[in-house]
């Protein structure tokens, strides 16, 4: 039986159209799925929309529409930003699910049964930005006189019954989780802001709304409904079966190897979820990872400042794994990065048309003209075409590595290293000049730069899915032997395979022409 691997993402608030945040981590927790999936593993792969809570009940009264509506309006764009990009999930939860609301009525029971929930009133600071409660010094008051939290967004007094959830309880437990489980926050620069925040003490925390009804109702008093996080976090074990912890699926997945998350949601991951968790006896996820922020040009994107990029046009700008590989390979997972079209330009051109296009394109039309189209058979290697061959075999397990530590753009840069030494080893080798005086050498040489394309292609599919696929169809491997199963020795090139006739995969970006004067 295949080992299993269970990854999330956040899910999004269905507020507006999605953003090149949204389709960033998405598109890093699809790279991460595949992987998985390719290395033999029986994954499943969580996503989905995040739809109660005041900011989205605002939002749809300033529409015109009632909140259902309105997510739903927006959560098919999410959902069509996901098969544009190729975010190859297994399950699209929305939080207005049917089983999603019976799953969160069950774990909030739980908590109640562990005696964590107590009812009182609420008063202090509250964002509907962040959908966060806030204590009075972790604000700030800006010169125009309002109150910021500390995200940035205006926070406003809210004084209200409310439901708390024992939090502070829970100080000592979550500070040895953390001690006996070093990678459950990742980075470590996240766990250590975590920490301290958790060692400064925690406050109970409010976990119901009485002024506003767009959410779950607490079971019992339908005058209150659920505070949105402890509704959102919840999506990752109604995901897997949750409240039926029987279910082959919930023991098969539970807990999750991977949240995939943001850096600005980590307190809510790291502090809360697992608090409720073990409030409601259930395990928590094994590791939470926080990433990076995109910035545009080195700027926040704020729908106020009009510099909000949108991944469909970018998509159709570039191309979908042009965008993709741009993402994954120039931003260090888990830190903060900037877009721009000239850092996208150069990494399509430079990285993907060059260093690998034209190695498989060179390489593949000399077969097709030299040869009629049949992969050569080897000859004896040469120190040379041992040497890259055998930087090839080596380079699955450096890119697993990587990915093992969510290091996602060490394992591009371990593919592309090879890329480049493979481009060194064809000029060296000159097989052009071979053709005529030399052509055992001349078939060995390609059969060798054949065999690194395919090792690159096949670790590239998780990465650049379309692309690659294209690359092993013109190196005429079949779909089943395209598993990392294949990696190496296992599933050499074999001489004499009819290829078919090479086309180009990787398009160069062009500047479109300025529009004429007229
Ligand atoms: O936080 N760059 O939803 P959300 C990178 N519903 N990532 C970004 C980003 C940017 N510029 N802007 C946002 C929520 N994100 C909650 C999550 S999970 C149980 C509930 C990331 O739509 C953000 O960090 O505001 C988060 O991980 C995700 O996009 C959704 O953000």
């Amino acid at each position: 039986m295949r080992p299993a691997f269970y990854i999330t993402t956040a899910i999004d608030y269905p507020n507006g159209a999605p953003h090149i945040g949204h389709a960033y981590e998405k598109i890093a927790s699809d790279a991460l799925a595949r992987f998985k999936k390719l290395d033999g593993y029986d994954v499943f792969f969580l996503t989905g929309t995040d739809e109660h809570g005041l900011k989205m009940a605002q939002t749809a009264e300033k529409q015109g529409l009632t909140p259902l509506e309105w997510a739903t309006k927006n959560a098919t764009r999410f959902q069509e930003m996901d098969a544009l990009l190729g975010v190859d999930y297994d399950r699209f939860i929305r939080t207005t699910d049917a089983d999603h609301i019976a799953s969160t009525q069950a774990i909030w029971q739980r908590m109640v049964e562990s005696g964590d929930i107590y009812a009182g009133a609420y008063s202090g600071w509250y964002s509907v930005r962040d959908e966060a409660y806030y204590a009075e010094d972790e604000t700030t008051v800006n010169p125009d006189g309002v109150r910021l939290g500390p995200q940035g967004t205006p926070v406003e007094w809210t004084e209200e019954k409310s439901y708390f959830f024992r939090l502070s309880a829970y100080q000592q437990k979550l500070l040895d989780y953390y001690d006996a489980h070093p990678d459950f926050i990742r980075p470590e620069v996240r766990r250590n802001e975590v920490t301290s925040f958790v060692r400064g003490g925690l406050q109970d925390l409010s976990i119901s709304r009485t002024t506003f009804s767009w959410g779950i109702p607490v079971p019992g008093d339908p005058d209150h409904v659920m505070y949105v996080w402890v509704d959102a976090l919840t999506n990752y074990i109604t995901g897997v079966g949750y409240p039926d912890t029987t279910s082959e699926s919930f023991q098969r997945y539970w807990p999750a190897n991977l949240h995939i998350i943001g850096k600005d949601i980590i307190r809510f991951h790291a502090v809360y979820w697992p608090a409720f968790l073990m409030s409601a006896g259930i395990e928590p996820p094994k590791t939470v990872f926080a990433h990076g922020f995109i910035h545009n040009r080195g700027e926040k994107m704020s729908k106020s400042v009009g510099n909000v990029i949108d991944p469909f046009d970018l998509a159709r700008a570039y191309g979908v794994d042009a965008l993709r590989y741009f993402l994954l390979r120039e931003i260090p997972f888990g830190q903060d990065g900037s877009y721009s079209h000239d850092a996208i330009v150069a990494r399509t051109n430079a990285d993907l048309a060059n260093d690998l296009g034209n190695l498989a394109q060179r390489s593949l039309s000399m077969i097709a003209k030299n040869l009629g189209g049949a992969l050569p058979a080897p000859g004896p290697l040469s120190d040379d075409d041992a040497t890259i061959l055998a930087s090839a075999d080596a380079m699955g397990a450096k890119v697993r590595e990587a990915m093992e530590g969510q290091q996602i753009h060490n394992a591009l840069a371990a593919i592309w290293s090879v890329v480049a030494d493979a481009n060194r080893y064809f000029a060296g080798a000159a097989p052009w000049e071979l053709r005529k005086t030399a052509p055992e050498r001349f078939g060995t040489v390609l059969w060798t730069t054949a065999e690194v394309v395919r090792q690159v292609a096949l670790l590239a599919q998780p990465f650049i899915p379309t692309s690659a696929g294209k690359l092993l169809d013109l190196l005429a491997v079949p779909e089943d032997a395209r598993s990392f199963a294949t990696l190496g020795e296992a599933g050499r090139l074999v001489g004499g395979t009819a290829l078919p006739a090479p086309v180009g995969v990787f398009p160069r970006y062009v500047e479109p022409e300025a529009p004429a004067a007229s």
